[in-house]
Formats: structure tokens, C-alpha cells, sequence
């Protein structure tokens, strides 16, 4: 079994002026493709060749000896991710049930952007900051560091923000912050709301993230 890089789900430039083509094509073409070839080329031959890539990274992050394997896998997929939570139209905001556990956890929406921001821009190195559903069904937000995958904790990813350079080098140079504050008015709050209302990853979402052949 091989992964295939799944289709971006909007045009390369449909982000601008939020987020660049340059940025888009870059982060794409390079940065998540070579993820999925390096993947590909480690698993062959190794159990692994034969597990979808969630059960990929929930068992390498336990093997010593696998992180190659856990970082490409966790990469492939949080890019995934990633892309299916940002929207190129203006969504509104969140409402219903998915804004009375924002509410509930993090007080009001502007103090989680707030919070997130600063989970963002505070991060030191690579990584990514997750919002994610916790088991009494409280949200949480989750930095984590290089490949980090909320799956490997038994919690289930609502949004995530990449903090890696190279999510916004190209239109921002070092600041960060910039990139955050666009990601803001790029967020798909409907898949959110998806991922919210679900008791687990829900079944399109995994097929769209486990392209195999
Ligand atoms: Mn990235």
C-alpha cells in the first residue's frame, strides 16, 4: 500500500489575499508531497505498509526507532488536516453547540483567538497548535512540537494552525504573528463544526486523508 498526496480542496491562489499561491503551491507541491514520498519509501517492506496512516501514527509514535516513520506519517496527515481547515470563503462564525463549548472552555471567541494566537506565536521552533475535543467533550488547545498529532493522545483534532516556517516564510518572512492573524480570516469554521458534532474521526474525513492504492 502507498499514500497518494490527496487534492487541495480550493485553488492554489483561492486563499489570497490571506494566504499567498506562492505560499500555497510551495507548502504544497514541496513541503506536503515530499512528506507522503518519504513516507512511502520508509514503510515498504515494514508492517506498516499494511495500516491506514491514523493507526500508522498513533503505533510509530510508541516504537523507539520509528520516529522517521511517525514524523512523515504525522506530516502527511496534519497537512491534510490542515488544508480541510482553512475555507476560501468567509465562514461565519461559529454558533450553536460549537460556540457554547468555545464559551465554556476559553470564556468568550475572542479570548480563545487571543489564546490561540499566543500559543502560536509562542511556540518555539516547528510544530502546530490544535484545537482539540477532550474525552468530557471540554475543548482544549494542544501545542505540539515538530509532527505532533493529537491522535497519539486519544483526542480528536477539531483545527489545527501549521507553525512551521514555511507555512508563511514566503509572505512574511520570520513574522509569524502576520501569518496567525490571516489564518484567522481563513478558517473553516463548518469543518470545525463537523469534527465537533462527530464521537470520532468521521468516515469522510478519513477517506479523504487516507488516499491509498
Ligand atoms: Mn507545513
Amino acid at each position: 500500500m502507498s499514500f497518494e498526496l490527496p487534492p487541495l480542496p480550493f485553488a492554489e491562489n483561492a486563499l489570497e489575499p490571506n494566504i499567498s499561491a506562492d505560499t500555497v503551491r510551495v507548502h504544497y507541491r514541496k513541503h506536503h508531497a515530499g512528506y507522503v514520498k518519504k513516507l512511502n519509501e520508509l514503510i515498504v517492506g515494514t508492517p506498516y505498509a499494511k495500516m491506514d496512516l491514523p493507526k500508522i501514527i498513533v503505533e510509530s509514535s510508541k516504537h523507539k526507532g520509528d520516529e522517521a516513520i511517525f514524523n512523515n506519517a504525522g506530516q502527511v496527515w496534519n497537512h491534510s488536516f490542515y488544508w480541510a481547515s482553512l475555507s476560501p470563503n468567509t465562514q461565519p462564525l461559529p454558533k450553536g453547540e460549537l460556540l457554547d463549548a468555545i464559551e465554556l472552555s476559553f470564556g468568550s471567541l475572542s479570548e480563545f483567538e487571543r489564546t490561540m494566537t499566543d500559543m502560536a506565536k509562542n511556540l518555539f521552533g516547528s510544530g502546530w497548535v490544535w484545537l482539540v475535543k477532550n474525552h468530557d467533550k471540554s475543548l482544549q488547545l494542544l501545542p505540539m512540537k515538530n509532527a505532533g498529532n493529537p491522535l497519539t493522545e486519544g483526542l480528536l483534532p477539531l483545527l489545527v494552525c501549521d507553525v512551521w516556517e514555511h507555512a508563511y516564510y514566503l509572505d512574511h518572512k520570520n513574522e509569524r504573528e502576520k501569518y496567525v492573524h490571516n489564518f484567522w480570516s481563513c478558517i473553516n469554521w463548518h469543518f470545525v463544526a463537523e469534527n465537533f458534532a462527530a464521537e470520532k474521526l468521521n468516515f469522510n474525513l478519513k477517506q479523504y486523508l487516507t488516499k491509498a492504492s
